[in-house]
């Protein structure tokens, strides 16, 4: 209902400025105007001002962009890749930056220069081979260039050594949330599939692959700093996207496939915590927070708690309602604490076992052993 009385004001408020613009020809009768509607110079000169002002616009908005944004730049990247990663990307932006300063300079400038004047007619070539050269052959070159370096790149990233001793973590993306599943003393993740999916084996392990059984499925991720790390990605819905930003990460989760990516973290969290950018964005956050509980306690709610830095995998694929929400933390750390942390995680074969363990109820037991009296509890409890 508001919908549709915001329309017929709309049309309203239409139809009002048209009758005001039909009053207002009336009244210019008789006055001096020209209504040849072809261009005059007072016309050019005004499209010739609005050029220049709209490359001013562009460069406004880059420069606040610049300064607005800026800082939203992450800095040290905490993979081994992440460098090459960064550098081509670095090298893109200024090669970017500096083209479209230029030719939207020059774009804006010649309509400018060249608007029309009464009198003047344009100058028409059929063909320059010089010009057509210079502007397709630089960008023929810069272009390769690019393109070749961001494959290399791209391959040296890629590229797993079959022989070369990694972690195998599997994870794994759903209507909102990631499990990740170690392979266990075996470093060999277990066959899943989606059919397998059943109470407590949510990533739907294949429980008859010897394999799978010393599999750990966890609720955080870690990692130990300097040991390369082979990520395998399923998706059980729809199309999701593994995003670890700080290791420079990003692999599309795709239903009915497995894709993978690999990277050596380089940074603990805590050395990651100490850096003075991190240092300085967790300052910034906290400030906001602070500000925003001040407001929340007025209000009689509770007080927003500060924030700590942590790597985080993302979904970075819009999948639904709460895509937002899929997030998993990542710890890096020493070997030695990996190992500890591992160690203390459950198996899925531990896991199964224990949710259909059968429930022994003390209460009931104790009445069973007393009603029927004539068998010992060691009796009842083994029947059981
Ligand atoms: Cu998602």
């Amino acid at each position: 209902m508001n919908g549709l009385l915001i329309l017929l004001i709309i049309v309203l408020l239409g139809v009002a400025a048209w009758q005001l613009s039909k009053i207002f020809s009336l009244t210019q009768i008789g006055s001096k105007r020209d209504d040849s509607a072809v261009a005059n110079d007072r016309d050019n000169n005004i499209n010739g001002y609005l050029m220049f002002a709209f490359v001013a616009f562009i460069y406004i908005v880059t420069i606040i962009s610049f300064i607005k944004c800026g800082s939203f730049v992450l800095d040290t990247p905490a993979s081994e890749h992440g460098k090459d990663y960064d550098n081509l990307m670095n090298i893109s932006f200024v090669i970017i930056f500096i083209v479209q300063t230029l030719t939207q300079f020059l774009l804006h400038y010649f309509a400018f220069k060249y608007r029309g004047k009464e009198g003047q007619k344009a100058l028409y070539f059929a063909d320059n081979n010089k010009l057509e050269a210079i502007w397709t052959i630089i960008p023929v070159i810069v272009l390769a260039v690019l393109i070749l370096y961001g494959l290399y790149t791209w391959n040296q990233i890629m590229y797993v050594d079959e022989d070369e001793e990694v972690i195998n973590i599997e994870l794994y993306a759903k209507q909102f949330a990631w499990e990740a599943r170690y392979s266990g003393e075996d470093n060999t993740l277990g066959k899943a599939n989606v059919r397998y999916i059943k109470d407590v084996n949510t990533l739907g392990v294949d429980m008859a692959d010897p394999a799978a059984q010393d599999d750990k499925v966890v609720a955080e991720i870690h990692l130990p700093v300097g040991k390369k790390i082979h990520f395998r990605m399923r998706s059980q819905d729809v199309l999701h996207s593994a995003y670890m930003p700080h290791f420079r990460a990003q692999m599309n989760c795709v239903p009915g496939m497995v894709t993978e990516f690999a990277f050596v973290p380089t940074m603990t969290t805590a050395e990651m915590r100490g850096t003075a950018m991190m240092m300085k964005k967790v300052d910034g956050i906290n400030k906001i927070r602070a500000k925003k509980s001040l407001a929340l306690v007025a209000e009689g709610k509770p007080a927003l708690e500060p924030y700590t830095f942590d790597y985080l995998l993302l979904c970075n694929k819009i999948c639904g309602a709460s895509h937002y929400n899929m997030q998993l933390k990542i710890v890096v750390e020493s070997e030695a604490d990996y190992k500890k942390w591992l160690a203390s995680q459950k198996t899925i074969a531990a896991t199964i076992k224990e949710a259909n363990a059968p429930k022994v109820d003390p209460v009931s037991e104790t009445a069973k052993v007393v009603v029927d009296s004539t068998k010992t509890v060691a009796e009842v409890v083994a029947k059981k």
